[in-house]
């Protein structure tokens, strides 16, 4: 969401260059609540972009996506903080969910009651149906460095199991090492930004296909702004065909084409700016995939 990143502390970045990273959602509290009464208050808000949030099917979803189905991503689910969606997540077995570190770094390890899981619904913001899930604990890797975003991974434990159906099933989480080829397509899902420059998250869950780009090649742009991408990161997009996740996809899956977990969405410069790729946790890092098999089991 835009209203939780904050301005990269990097002194070398020229003033012009803010990459989108984030800080801890849950300290953002007052303003989710405000940005929810405002919903309230204008039933038919349209964001900067001059188009309404919800509608037709050709609305552009994610950044230049399509309305996805929850049956076609049955792990995607939605954490919600006072009942407004905050950020992504995947479910990877019967009592555990996979987000990113920054969605949950902050919270006590038991979140109060309002911190749940919505799975099962195609709807996100401020979403409907679906069942909710109490949240036992959760668990940012020991690592994660909220400055330079890396080992941007963290487990969500859930008090009752998900029950499987068409709309609620685990996502296979790939093999450590068994790293994505460049150039390899890959989908990314979530209720996240339509753009950059969006006041609100859509009602409907979406997602956009996006190559995986060289790292060297990333990092080297990204390098230029004083930012590092580190082994434990997957970029993906940033090709300037106006693709991409945004805020609020944060801690949801980028999946490949034979339907493994290859990246959790962490950050970016902005959403869709050529040459700027979405940075995505790589999942097949031994020191990622280690962290979920001995914490969640998986
Ligand atoms: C975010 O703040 C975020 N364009 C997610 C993805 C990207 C940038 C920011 C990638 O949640």
């Amino acid at each position: 969401m835009v209203i939780a990143c904050a301005r990269s502390p990097q002194a070398t970045r020229p003033a012009t260059i803010t990459p989108t990273r984030c800080f801890p959602r849950y300290a953002m509290l007052p303003a989710l609540a405000s940005r929810a009464l405002l919903l309230f208050l204008l039933p038919n808000v349209v964001p900067a972009g001059g188009r309404p949030i919800d509608g037709g099917s050709n609305m552009e979803r994610i950044v230049g996506g399509t309305n996805a189905d929850i049956k076609d991503f049955a792990h995607q689910l939605s954490l919600e903080v006072m009942f407004m969606h905050s950020c992504g997540a995947s479910v990877i077995s019967e009592t555990f969910a996979l987000t990113a570190a920054h969605c949950v770094f902050g919270m006590p390890r038991q979140p109060p009651w309002f911190v749940r899981l919505r799975a099962g619904s195609t709807s996100g913001f401020l979403g409907i149906g679906g069942e909710m899930h109490a949240i036992d604990y959760v668990e940012p890797h020991a690592s994660f460095n909220k400055t330079t975003t890396d080992f941007d991974i963290g487990l969500i434990k859930v008090k009752r199991p998900f029950t499987f159906s068409s709309r609620i099933s685990p996502i296979k989480v790939v093999d450590e090492r068994h790293y994505v080829k460049v150039g390899s397509i890959a989908t990314v899902s979530g209720w996240g930004m339509t753009s950059e420059r969006a006041l609100f998250t859509p009602w409907t869950l979406h997602s956009v296909d996006i190559p995986v780009v060289d790292r060297s090649a990333c990092n080297h742009n990204y390098t230029a702004h004083g930012a590092k991408i580190s082994e434990r990161m997957i970029c993906a997009g940033g090709t300037g065909d106006g693709k991409d996740s945004c805020q609020g996809d944060s801690g949801g899956p980028l999946i490949s084409q034979d339907r493994q977990l290859i990246g959790v969405v962490s950050w970016g410069y902005g959403c869709a700016r050529a040459g700027f790729p979405g940075i995505y946790t790589n999942v097949a890092h031994p020191d990622i995939r280690r962290f979920i098999r001995e914490a969640a089991g998986v």
